[in-house]
């Protein structure tokens, strides 16, 4: 339950955070299909608590009140129409599965397809589940809980969300019913929204009961669902990621953080030369790898200083090393402008979710940031299916930050973190040939927009990014050449 079951030679997945179904079929078929996107993750397709007390925040999602395939983001036909045509343009689905909890109380009552709860008697009669599917006796997590007492938050509420029981066989029925049901829709895994606050016990018992993934949707016959559990492990808890990699991937947060804090300028690049286990991470099979998620972007979940669209040219740099360097499974990030933490996304008076406009460049408008449509970043997407599974060979440093290295005889990148130009004759490992920069511009109509690289046939190039450049990133590969 570790690989994602991505169609051959693509390896990136993007998530649409909030996105509606319909405009998400549509961008398979328009943008990430065609520029090799491997999937996404789409934010939770059960139905939610409607929220109108906090103004429709992001949250409401994470407050499940039945496994009705009624959001926001469209209606359960929506849903198997978009996981059907992304399917047919290459790109996967897996979903965002709330299986912790159901809604706590705000005051509201009514969920986004009609079903009501009444959370003072923990009765959800959407599903339904009544006061014995939750854990008792009633507790509340508590921040020390973290340090000392793991049975605390596995079976206490997560901020007040009621704690389901998973330990129940009628409770695991219901969750793996909901699971299969998707499966059977044509996704190709899971995020496991809170996993830590389950026992991994509980969590084996439902992932081995889950369906192999749908041959008609072009998965091979016995494929098992991908599944990456977030847990937040920074070190320091009583509850590890490591008693979750056996049952499947989990989320790395370290990942981010650490190359947040270098890329942000308070750790040399250099030292990224042995980046992976050496670092404190997780095996690189078992770990799903991301700059900010959809938390840590606003301060919510682990928090910390993570580097978001919101300092371009850093987080740019950080996502191009996640792409180009083969560690991990990764996940980009797609977010709607915000400056209030809590606000949803941009929708009209009536709740609906607004969709995203096309401008003519390829960028999005309607208050969507579209990350995924910066030319910096697909153009590293696709990078990364050319370098394959190769390794990281020619390691160059000038003792601080800047570096470069190759990937095989396939492709080459290099960094300039440092407040001095970057100015060097380097090894590109490809052959001999003039290459058009992916990063300052692309490969149109035969012409190069951006740096043009002369590599000679000793696959030696001089390389050039200026301190004060608009990105800090060079990188060439096998299928970039400029034949002008
Ligand atoms: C997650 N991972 O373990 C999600 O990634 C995260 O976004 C979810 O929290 C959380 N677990 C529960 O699924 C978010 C948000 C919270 C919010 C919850 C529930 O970060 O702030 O809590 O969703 O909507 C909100 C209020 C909180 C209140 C709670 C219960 O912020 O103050 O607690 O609802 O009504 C009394
Ligand atoms: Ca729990």
């Amino acid at each position: 339950q570790k690989d994602p079951h991505y169609a051959s030679g693509r390896s990136t997945m993007v998530h649409l955070f909030e996105w509606k179904w319909d405009d998400i079929a549509a961008e398979c078929e328009r943008f990430l299909g065609p520029r090799g996107f491997g999937g996404i993750q789409i934010s939770p397709p059960n139905e939610n608590l409607v929220i109108w007390s906090q103004n429709r925040p992001w949250w409401e999602r994470y407050q499940p009140i039945s496994y009705k395939l009624v959001t926001r983001s469209g209606n359960e036909q929506q849903f198997a129409n978009m996981v059907q045509r992304c399917n047919n343009a290459g790109v996967r689905i897996y979903v965002d599965a709330i299986i912790n909890h159901m809604t706590g109380t705000w005051g509201e009552n009514v969920g986004t397809g009609g079903s009501t709860a009444n959370f003072n008697e923990w009765h959800y009669p959407g599903v339904p589940y009544g006061s014995n599917d939750f854990n008792w006796p009633h507790c509340v997590i508590s921040g020390n809980d973290y340090g000392c007492c793991p049975d605390r938050v596995r079976n206490c509420e997560l901020s007040g969300l009621k704690d389901l029981n998973q330990g129940s066989e009628y409770v695991r029925t219901q969750i793996v019913n909901y699971m299969n049901h998707l499966i059977n829709l044509g996704v190709a895994g899971f995020r496991i929204d809170a996993a830590k606050h389950m026992w991994p016990g509980d969590l084996s018992v439902i992932y081995n009961r889950l369906n192999n993934l749908n041959t008609n949707h072009g998965f091979p016959s016995g494929a098992r669902p991908y599944i990456y559990q977030e847990v937040i492990d920074l070190g320091g808890e009583a509850i590890r990621r490591e008693e979750y990699t056996p049952l499947a991937a989990v989320t790395e947060f370290k990942f981010g953080m650490e190359l947040s804090r270098a890329f942000q300028g308070n750790n040399q690049l250099r030292w990224l030369t042995n980046w992976g286990p050496a670092w404190g991470l997780l095996e690189s099979g078992d770990a799903l790898t991301f700059i900010d998620n959809h938390d840590n972007q606003r301060g919510h979940g682990a928090g910390g200083n993570i580097l978001t669209y919101k300092q371009s040219k850093r987080y740019k740099g950080a996502i191009a090393f996640m792409l180009a360097h083969p560690y991990g499974q990764p996940q980009l990030m797609s977010s709607y402008d915000f400056w209030d933490t809590e606000a949803g996304p941009p929708m009209d008076s009536s709740g609906n979710i607004v969709s995203p406009s096309i401008n003519s460049d390829g960028t999005c408008g309607n208050g969507w940031i579209c990350e995924h449509r910066w030319r910096q970043i697909f153009q590293m997407v696709a990078f990364r299916n050319v370098a394959g599974n190769t390794g990281v060979n020619d390691w160059w440093d000038n003792g601080s930050n800047q570096i470069a290295f190759c990937r095989g005889g396939q492709a080459f990148i290099a960094f300039n973190n440092d407040n001095w130009d970057l100015n060097q004759n380097l090894q590109t490992c490809l052959p001999a040939g003039s290459y058009c920069d992916v990063i300052s511009g692309e490969k149109t109509n035969n012409q190069c927009t951006g740096k043009t690289i002369n590599v000679g046939s000793d696959g030696r190039a001089n390389i050039y990014i200026g301190a004060n450049e608009y990105d800090m990133v060079l990188a060439i590969h096998r299928g970039s050449e400029s034949r002008l």
